[in-house]
């Protein structure tokens, strides 16, 4: 198992590393920005992925720390990013622990500060936080976060969330679907198949929830051309997955920019 000690250490020795995953609109493909994705380059064991260790850094009261960190990091990055040649200027979205979101005035601190000092202007963050979070006063908490000018994606949707009736007092600009809707779409073959009709009704319902209540509507783990495909003529107006790009270290990022511009 993954050792606390080496947790806390990583953070001091500098083994985090952010990975990028590209975003783009549909029906024409065009990039819009990056997800930013940690990851821990251990010594040993390699890339980790984070899965396997933020539900550790949230037991071990690391995930403020981290999250700062990442917040920081990516505004920089992010910063530096070039103009699209269509003028337009690439968003980041950054992803926000359930426990952060319990602290609120630490993690509006702490994003007001990474976009102080990284100079990003606060509408190109996106801030994401995970559907099973929104309990308690977090609809407060997400009001300051707003107030900031950034905007607000609500992660793995469909998956966890406890009140429908709430989602219109929320201010998501959008709602990402879950990996797990459009990892049931067919590839081409087996479109009639119980699972394959199942999810695309849900995609379908996500979407025109999402356009009732203007939020757009993000389709994660997009892998295949008929996925894409399928989810455009659900009604869903961005995607991200191993279609476009798998996530890739912040050295390449202005590559994929050039090839995907
Ligand atoms: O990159 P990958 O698909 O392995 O990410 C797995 C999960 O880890 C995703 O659900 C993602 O939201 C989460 N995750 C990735 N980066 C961060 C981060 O910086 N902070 C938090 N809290 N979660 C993250
Ligand atoms: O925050 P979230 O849980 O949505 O993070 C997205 C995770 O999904 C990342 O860890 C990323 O590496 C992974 N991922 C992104 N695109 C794809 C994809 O097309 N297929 C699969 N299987 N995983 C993906
Ligand atoms: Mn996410
Ligand atoms: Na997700």
């Amino acid at each position: 198992a993954l050792n606390k000690v080496e947790l806390r250490k990583a953070m001091v020795v500098d083994q985090f590393k952010i990975y990028y995953q590209p975003q783009v609109s549909l029906p024409d493909m065009q990039l819009t920005g990056f997800e930013a994705l940690v990851r821990w380059q251990h010594p040993v064991r390699g890339m980790i992925n984070p899965d396997d260790f933020i539900p550790l850094a949230e037991e071990i009261g690391l995930i403020g720390l981290l999250g700062d960190w990442v917040m920081h990091t990516a505004c920089r990055t992010a910063a530096a990013w070039p103009l699209l040649s269509n003028g337009r200027a690439l968003q980041v979205a950054v992803n926000v622990s359930p426990i952060q979101l319990r602290e609120r005035r630490a993690l509006v601190a702490s994003i007001a500060d990474a976009l102080a000092q990284s100079g990003l202007d606060a509408a190109r963050l996106e801030v994401e936080i995970t559907e099973s979070a929104l309990i308690g006063d977090a609809c407060e908490t997400l009001r300051s976060i707003k107030h900031l000018g950034v905007t607000l994606a609500l992660d793995d949707f469909g998956t966890g969330f406890s009140s429908l009736s709430q989602l219109a007092h929320y201010p998501f600009d959008r709602l990402k679907i879950d990996r797990s809707f459009v990892r049931n779409l067919p590839d081409g073959a087996d479109l009639t198949s119980a699972d394959a009709t199942h999810a695309r009704w849900m995609i379908q319902a996500i979407a025109s929830l999402g356009s009732g209540l203007d939020m757009c509507t993000i389709a994660e783990g997009v892998e295949t051309i008929a996925q894409a495909e399928m989810v455009r003529a659900a009604g869903v107006t961005d995607i991200q997955g191993f279609l476009i790009s798998r996530p890739v270290p912040e050295g390449d990022v202005l590559a994929l920019v050039r090839r995907l511009d």
